[in-house]
């Protein structure tokens, strides 16, 4: 027998009422149920033909009416307005067919998204003569007569043994520099500030100066790319650098879709090459749990997994097949290392209480109230994905987590998510309504404090500092210790900088990398606070210069939600070239900030990613 096809297409739209219409054909005689993942809610009491057995999450589940092959239904006040939108991992499952339930793959024969064309974009950049030099700007920058030679394997003098440094720079160069006292590039301590560095390359040797470790690396970083864009023949150069932020972020979320140790470690080098100096790991949520722990095996064997039949069901890109994957402690503890040696620091984040389906589902007994009927739904549709503040089985599964990723992760810092708690949670649990009397607690919101505090002391008793997006300030309970993570807007950050809490700034109309490029049906990402070009995360300033509380903003955050990231070359589309805009945004003062000079130097960081195998997304001229 055939495999099953169908034709799906949006045949009607009422402003963002969208409604669906699929056309199944090949189908099996026994009665089935089709599965497919659509990251938007069915209106129930709109499907004709069939009925919506389940949805939860992407997750949908059809039930046609006498075995019929046209399905209809409406998805209410929601864009539907990309490719990347549409329903997606069909599959049927077989009711009675003598031998139990079977399933079977549907093939995806065609899709509409029933726009009419777009008219023609302009060009992304300006034309522009393309110039030499290195990305994120330095503060100061000459190019003096002459060059110099730069050898495959040319030695390297310096003040400490250089082997981890050296053995960045020849990972990201493919060259062998090694530690040598004759040598023709000497690493020199200066008085200058942790960060700072200065690089010359004359025609007889390159030197490069700084206080210690952090500087020399960004100077060999700026080597490195010099010699990526030049080969063995490097143009002379006098520079002077340093950042403007410390904070230099780049966001990994490895739960909607799992990345292998093996690319983040690839990221992580990319991220280096840029001079960042955080990478956000986003560990935890809905649709998998990827951080093995010790107490709980439940969290990676169950909460690790989706597929049909299992507790988390398929979610995103979906299928029967089980999909996930999870880090052990000593892929952690390896990675750790690997982005010391980079000058990264790694940030877990463990994100509670929203956020927290998968766990939930592997851990009912411990952080289920069985009496709780308070009805929610979370931004991506979930309706069980809270943990219950006033619950002890929640505290047990807290402290246990934040234990042994204090123990995983030597950086101070520790995210705890936060974010994105829906309306409605809560109102009829009885613990809870105990648990608010006790305390005198006025607003539901108070206990989204209330659990977020019991972590920043548990953390703070281990000389760890609490992170969180920016509804950690929901309720009013966490100290101004905790740093605040903007994501919604701009203002949100310095609303929080004007509190006095150190800020982050994430806004994501400016620095969501998963947001796509441009209002092309085609161009993959979401859109809810975009389209977000390349131009546009350039011309993000984080700090305005009359802003008060500036001291507070610590620097800048580049998220990828991975949602529809469901390979490494789709990472790559999304990241590149909007990580070096990013980079500049966090390193390069506003002065010696332009976006026509940033385009100019374009063309040689894009030949610098080509080199290193990066799929970037080649800008539209
Ligand atoms: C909002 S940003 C979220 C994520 C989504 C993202 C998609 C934040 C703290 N929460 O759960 O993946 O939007 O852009």
């Amino acid at each position: 027998m055939s495999a099953p096809l169908i034709h799906t297409q949006v045949d009607r739209r009422d402003g963002d009422d969208v409604w669906f219409h699929f056309t199944l054909s090949q189908l099996p005689d026994s009665p089935w149920k089709l599965h497919f993942c659509l990251p938007r809610q069915i209106d129930a009491s709109s499907v004709e033909g069939g009925t919506l057995e389940r949805q939860s999450g992407s997750y949908k589940v059809l039930v046609p009416q006498d075995g019929g092959s046209e399905l209809r239904f409406c998805c209410r006040s929601t864009p539907i307005k990309r490719n990347s939108d549409l329903p997606q991992g069909f599959f049927l499952s077989l009711g009675d067919t003598g031998s139990g339930p079977q399933l079977l793959p549907v093939t995806l024969a065609s899709q509409a998204l029933g726009l009419p064309p777009l008219p023609a974009t302009a060009p992304e950049l300006p034309e522009v003569e393309a110039a030499n030099g290195i990305v994120p700007q330095p503060a100061h920058l000459r190019l003096p007569e002459g060059n110099f030679r730069l050898a495959e394997r040319a030695h390297v003098s310096g003040p400490l043994p250089l082997g981890p440094l050296l053995a960045h720079f020849n990972e990201l160069t493919g060259l062998a520099l090694s530690q040598d006292h004759d040598a023709e590039i000497h690493l020199v301590e200066a008085p200058l500030a942790p960060e700072a560095y200065q690089l010359s390359i004359s025609p007889r040797e390159v030197v490069i100066q700084a206080a210690g470790e952090a500087g020399w690396r960004h100077g060999l970083v700026s080597l490195a790319q010099w010699a990526l864009q030049h080969g063995e023949s490097l143009p002379c150069l006098e520079l002077r650098d340093e950042p403007r932020f410390g904070f230099r972020g780049i966001f990994l979320d490895c739960s909607r879709h799992f990345h292998s140790i093996a690319t983040i470690k690839r990221l992580l080098k990319q991220m280096s090459l840029f001079k960042f100096n955080r990478f956000h790991w986003h560990l935890t949520d809905d649709e998998g749990w990827r951080l093995e722990i010790k107490a709980f095996p439940q969290l990676t064997e169950v909460a690790a997994w989706r597929g049909h039949g299992l507790a988390v069901a398929p979610q995103l890109s979906g299928g029967p097949d089980p999909y996930g994957g999870y880090y052990t402690q000593s892929e952690v503890r390896e990675l750790v290392a690997y982005a010391t040696g980079l000058g990264i620091t790694i940030i877990p984040e463990i994100d509670i209480p929203g956020h927290c389906h998968a766990a939930i589902k592997a851990l009912p007994a411990l952080l289920r109230e069985e009496a709780d009927s308070s009805r929610y739904l979370s931004v991506q549709f979930f309706d069980d994905n809270v943990l219950n503040p006033a619950l002890p089985g929640t505290y047990e599964f807290l402290d246990k987590v934040m234990e042994e990723v204090c123990a995983l992760f030597p950086g101070e810092q520790i995210h705890m998510g936060g974010d994105e708690v829906p309306h409605g949670v809560w109102t009829d649990s009885p613990a809870c309504r105990q648990l608010m009397q006790q305390e005198g607690y006025q607003d539901c919101r108070e206990l989204q404090g209330h659990v977020l505090r019991h972590c920043q002391q548990y953390l703070a008793a281990r000389g760890k500092k609490m992170l969180g997006w920016e509804e950690i300030l929901h309720g009013d309970k966490v100290s101004r210790d905790a740093t605040v993570f903007a994501w919604t807007s701009f203002q949100a950050g310095l609303d929080a900088a004007s509190q006095g809490y150190p800020v982050v700034m994430a806004p994501a109309q400016q620095l969501y990398l998963d947001q796509a490029y441009n209002h092309d049906y085609q161009e993959p990402g979401l859109y809810w606070a975009g389209p977000v070009s390349l131009e546009q995360v350039y011309a993000c300033d984080p700090a305005p210069i009359d802003f008060h509380a500036n001291d507070n903003i610590l620097g800048v955050l580049s998220p990828l939600w991975s949602e529809q990231i469901i390979s490494r070359d789709r990472l790559d589309y999304m990241l590149f070239p909007r990580l070096l805009a990013t980079a500049e945004v966090a390193w390069s003062a506003p002065a010696h900030k332009s976006w026509e000079h940033f385009v100019a130097r374009l063309p040689g960081q894009l030949q610098i990613l080509s080199q290193l195998q990066v799929r970037y997304r080649v800008p539209q001229r």
